[in-house]
């Protein structure tokens, strides 16, 4: 599949729509979900164009991987869900509804989580 530059998230990152942005780096840039599925639900994406995790694993640099890793940690730091734990989600795909079509890991926590979130 190849990448929409018009999708959202490509359009958070250029700036052309406003987010509630936790943190951002020469990496990633991270904000809260739209539709948040539990107290702490924020989102993070590589500044690189992804089109999921499959497509940032394939071809993104090993710089670009572990860099964005490192982004997604702090993330969960600055929300303050690393002692009480949080769950990571990325959605590839049509089997799993992946909405937005530029790679995006979701942190949840901030309170007891249900079954996975979709
Ligand atoms: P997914 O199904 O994994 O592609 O989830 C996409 C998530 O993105 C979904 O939880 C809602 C969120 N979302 C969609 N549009 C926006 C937006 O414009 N701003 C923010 N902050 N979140 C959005």
């Amino acid at each position: 599949m190849a990448y929409d530059s018009n999708n959202i998230f490509a359009k958070i990152l250029r700036g052309e729509i406003p987010c509630d942005k936790v943190y951002e780096d020469d990496f990633a840039l991270a904000f809260r979900d739209i539709n948040p599925q539990a107290k702490v639900h924020t989102l993070v994406i590589p500044k690189g164009a992804y089109v999921s995790f499959d497509d940032f694993a394939t071809t993104a640099s090993d710089a670009e991987i572990g860099g964005f890793a490192r982004a997604v940690q702090a993330v969960a730091a600055l929300e303050g869900v690393t002692e009480s734990g949080y769950r990571l989600l990325a959605n590839h795909g049509k089997h799993a509804h992946q909405e937005v079509p530029h790679f995006h890991i979701h942190i949840a926590g901030g309170e007891s989580l249900p079954g996975l979130i979709a």
